[in-house]
């Protein structure tokens, strides 16, 4: 045992008596503990050792094949009453899922050994982290929980002797059956049971289930956010540092963004960007007034297809060690992984996700499954920022929204003020990704990027939103929406995207500065074309207006999606909101 804490003694005893394992196992998060489980998941084929000069220290995973992505439809939020859960979660009653779930963890783990993660969310010792403790029968969660979080026992050094303020996790593979599958958040007693899982962001309990959807409900109680945001800094050639936070939805380029390479025309004079985060933000009003920012995790679990050396380098550099790949293609003439968009050299000798053989040379089939990941620590990526492990954060002077819509959202608009600001974010809307179980490339709201991960009613949300901006007043970041996916007929995207975000972002800074000036629309201030930088690009200035227009039928149209998305809402709409949409159909019919 490595703490004296109580609290944590009593659930684990708790959680022994009613899961029975065989072991219990504390994890210290000794290099000598995590080695012998390497091997213990390597001898028993859990994971497989990639090559050890091209991938030192790389391990393979395949899950099965009906547990490859988050499963909203078997996420619950189990609040004291379906009114805090609101109409965008699903909820049972806390006591009546307990007695679903408490019979399938009965002796569930009977022969198997049960592991003990201590874990802090965000740099030991801040203010802003906080201590999970997640019980498990699985190796790879284990060994992901070390790269994904500070884990061992510092986190209950953190914790302490007395406090019981602290998530309580658990989760078992179960027999892996989809039909008995949950992942269940109890916000007001502090604990998530996940089974019949073993996937990423079902049972890396400390991500998602904590640090967003039990975390979001702690911030509203205590005056903060959790958002599902990147944070990245931008350092001019005078050395200073901008930092922006984006909220886009999973698999909308938040990773990708976060570690961008600044184009040839900002690199030359110096412009550098750092990556303080990749997928969730924790923020809070500091001692000055701003905002400030920590990221919570310790590494990234990052879509791997699509990723290569042109298109996101620093990732790619990210896992070239110490990385855990799942659900990709393994090249078995040098044991080493493949996906597709990695490169125009598929493996001829491979096993596809699977584990299957799979030519790459002619199979039409795909290799890697479309949401494959690598779970990278952040200590590994080129551009990590040095304010990575500063307890304070970073202060925050823009947040960005942003999805992927096909038509509609121009390349980017400022908000008029903060308000008008919780307005854009709470309309936005995305095309679905394989990041989510169910249907690819379906257009659905989904507000902040929050809508699978807000685990409170989505009404409070909204309305805790507007109460940050009246703390922050004129010190609060100012908000911004972005779209990279816009298509043309043929359905090719139009900007280039990447990198050359950037040149978005750099107009953004200037907004936030006061030093670019701005086309007041419908919909927002958009940047005046010549102000976006094209040096460089074969982009000319009328695809650039073209990305810029706002096309009022289809506005008009949105507004009454809008409409209809809002009334789920009733009477926990706040009124702003409710204004914030008249005026933009005010607008938008003069
Ligand atoms: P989660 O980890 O699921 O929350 O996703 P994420 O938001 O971090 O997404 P990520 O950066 O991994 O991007 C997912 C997909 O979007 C990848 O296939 C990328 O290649 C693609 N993508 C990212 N940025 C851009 C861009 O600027 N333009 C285009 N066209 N595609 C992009
Ligand atoms: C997402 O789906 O937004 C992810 C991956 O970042 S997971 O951890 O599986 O949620
Ligand atoms: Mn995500």
């Amino acid at each position: 045992m490595l703490t004296n804490n109580k609290n944590v003694l009593k659930w684990v005893d708790e959680m022994v008596a009613l899961c029975k394992p065989a072991n219990v196992v504390w994890i210290d998060g000794s290099e000598e503990q995590l080695k012998a489980l390497r091997e213990e998941a390597v001898s028993t084929g859990e994971m497989e050792e990639l090559n050890s000069e091209k991938l030192p220290g790389c391990l393979l995973h395949r899950t099965d094949p009906t547990d490859v992505a988050r499963v909203e439809d078997r996420t619950f939020i189990c609040s004291n009453t379906k009114e805090n859960a609101g109409p965008t979660n699903n909820w049972k009653d806390p006591e009546e899922m307990w007695a679903i779930l408490e019979p399938m963890y009965d002796g569930v783990m009977d022969g198997k050994t049960m592991y003990v993660i201590p874990y802090s969310m965000g740099p030991i010792g801040s203010k802003m982290s906080k201590v999970g403790v997640e019980v498990t029968d699985s190796i790879y969660v284990v060994l992901n929980m070390d790269i994904m979080t500070r884990m061992g026992k510092d986190a209950f050094v953190h914790l302490g002797d007395t406090s019981n303020d602290f998530v309580r996790g658990l989760h078992a593979k179960a027999d892996l059956d989809p039909e008995k599958r949950y992942i269940c958040h109890f916000p007001e007693k502090n604990s998530i049971c996940s089974i019949n899982s073993g996937y990423g962001g079902n049972v890396l309990l400390g991500k998602k289930c904590f640090a967003l959807r039990i975390a979001s409900y702690q911030g509203k109680n205590e005056g903060w956010m959790a958002e599902h945001m990147l944070i990245l800094g931008i350092e001019n050639p005078q050395g200073e540092v901008k930092y922006i936070c984006a909220a886009f939805p999973s698999a909308c380029g938040k990773t990708n963004l976060a570690m961008l390479i600044p184009p040839e025309i900002y690199a030359k004079q110096g412009y550098k960007v750092w990556t303080v985060g990749d997928d969730i933000a924790w923020l809070r009003q500091g001692d000055d007034g701003r905002l400030w920012a920590i990221n919570p995790e310790n590494g990234f679990f990052g879509v791997a297809p699509g990723t290569n050396l042109k298109s996101n380098p620093n990732a790619l550099h990210t896992t070239e060690k110490d990385t855990i790949f799942t659900n990709v293609v393994h090249n078995l003439d040098n044991d080493t992984v493949w996906w597709e968009g990695l490169d125009k050299n598929p493996p001829k000798h491979a096993l596809d996700w699977k584990g299957n053989p799979w030519d790459g040379t002619t199979s039409t089939e795909k290799g890697a499954h479309p949401n494959s990941r690598f779970t990278a620590p952040a200590r590994n990526c080129p551009c990590i920022s040095k304010e990575f492990n500063n307890p304070q954060g970073v202060p925050i002077s823009a947040i960005v929204f942003g999805g992927r819509r096909a038509k509609t959202a121009p390349l980017v608009y400022q908000s008029f003020d903060w308000d008008h600001g919780v307005f854009v974010g709470s309309i936005m809307a995305s095309e679905t990704t394989a990041a989510a179980a169910g249907a690819v490339g379906v257009v659905r709201r989904d507000p902040m990027a929050m809508l699978p991960f807000c685990g409170y009613h989505m009404g409070d949300y909204f309305a805790h939103w507007l109460e940050m901006g009246k703390k922050l007043g004129d010190k609060a970041p100012k908000i911004f929406n972005v779209n990279w996916f816009r298509t043309d007929d043929e359905g090719h995207f139009i900007w280039p995207g990447f990198g050359d975000n950037m040149r978005v972002l750099m107009w953004i800074l200037d907004r936030c500065e006061g030093k670019a000036d701005a086309v007041e629309t419908a919909i927002g201030y958009e940047p005046k074309p010549e102000d976006i930088n094209l040096e460089g690009l074969n982009i000319d200035l009328d695809t650039l207006k073209d990305l810029l227009t706002v096309d009022p039928q289809l506005w008009k149209e949105d507004a009454d999606g809008i409409e209809a998305f809002y009334a789920k809402f009733g009477d926990k709409l706040p009124a702003k909101l409710r204004e914030e949409l008249n005026s933009l159909k005010d607008r938008l019919s003069k």
